[in-house]
């Protein structure tokens, strides 16, 4: 029996050494220390034993017992070890592999220059309004001193949704609003999206957009009004820039004005730039009507104000050199990644 035991603990001892995984592992422990194991078997023979020998091969029995206990314990141990290391070694993540690079994008160059002229008018104690793109016939007609059947309605070729409903076709009917809510003083810029019924071409589009601006306060004139713009136009074309005032009619203000800005590259010489003309028109001014001021509440004898409008497509076009409008839509992102 002593033999025995000795054979058990030197084959699973050996065996034990060959071993490389812990399946492995547990299936040698369950042949020589399981309960239908090798060892329990020996001694299930101690029975046959006489009573003298019976202590010293139950003692001799448990210490191998132990022996191979903890050697599987130690080589689990080992075992363990080595498959955390392999995951590990696996797993590694080389930080100094490069990224997979994510293409950033950003501002239209629309809105590049929309936010410059925010930004200037902010500074300037303005605040920005915005309205609804789907107006009523009366804030973007009658209530800016077009009546039905005005010859100007039709210059501004309309997108009429039904009798009384139409795609607003000036910022207009957002100072509108304004003005029947809030009493002067009122400092405002109205950017927005607009819609006239064009064909497309290199300088036209049936949507577009308008920065239109709007000050009413007691004792504003014409003085206001042109110091005002001469300021903008210098904050955005450079101090260098000459303007000048040139008498023009629309309904809604009185008197009215055009604004030119003098070609930056022929400096009112004439050239290809400006079309021979010395002069680039780059908005459309003057000081409110009276009756549009009424029509809002408002008493033109105690107030006054000035207005202005200008088309951000061509202050964008002037500003990138860009020869066709139709680049601003169509998202081709050679074209917009430029900017
Ligand atoms: C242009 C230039 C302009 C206005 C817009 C305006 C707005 C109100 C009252 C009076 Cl609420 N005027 N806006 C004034 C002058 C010119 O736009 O070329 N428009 C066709």
């Amino acid at each position: 029996m002593k033999e025995a035991l000795q054979q058990i603990k030197d084959t699973a001892t050996s065996q034990l050494k060959e071993i490389t995984d812990l399946q492995e592992l547990d299936n040698l422990r369950v042949k020589f220390l399981g309960k239908k194991g090798e060892l329990t078997n020996i001694l299930k023979q101690m029975g046959k034993l006489s009573a003298e020998e019976r202590p010293a091969m139950g003692q001799l029995a448990n210490q191998v017992r132990e022996f191979l206990e903890n050697e599987v314990a130690a080589k689990q141990e080992l075992l363990k070890k080595a498959a955390m290391e392999q995951k590990l070694k696996l797993e590694t993540i080389d930080v100094t592999m490069p990224g997979t690079k994510v293409e950033k994008g950003h501002k239209h160059p629309l809105n590049i220059v929309l936010d410059d002229i925010k930004e200037i008018f902010i500074g300037m104690g303005f605040e920005i309004a915005e309205g609804p793109e789907i107006e009523t016939d009366y804030y973007n007609f009658e209530a800016l001193n077009l009546p039905k059947n005005h010859p100007a309605r039709d210059t501004q070729d309309t997108f009429y949704i039904s009798e009384n409903m139409l795609l607003r076709t000036q910022t207009s009917p957002v100072q509108i609003r304004v003005m029947e809510n809030k009493k002067p003083p009122i400092r405002i810029i109205a950017p927005g999206r607009v819609y006239r019924s064009d064909a497309v071409d290199a300088t036209h589009s049936p949507v577009f957009h308008q920065i239109e601006g709007l000050v009413v306060d007691k004792n504003i004139t014409m003085a206001d009004l042109k110091g005002c713009l001469e300021a903008v136009v210098k904050k955005i074309y450079g101090e260098s820039a000459v303007i000048r005032f040139r008498p023009h009619h629309f309904p809604f203000t009185e008197p009215s004005a055009e604004v030119d800005l003098q070609c930056f590259n022929c400096h009112g010489e004439g050239c290809r730039i400006c079309k021979g003309e010395g002069w680039i028109e780059i908005l459309g001014c003057g000081m409110v009507h009276p009756k549009v001021l009424s029509n809002c509440g408002i008493n033109p004898e105690e107030y006054s104000g000035f207005a202005f409008g200008i088309g951000l497509e061509r202050l964008v076009m002037g500003r990138y050199s860009i020869d066709d409008m139709r680049m601003f839509y169509e998202n081709d992102v050679r074209f917009l990644s430029q900017f």
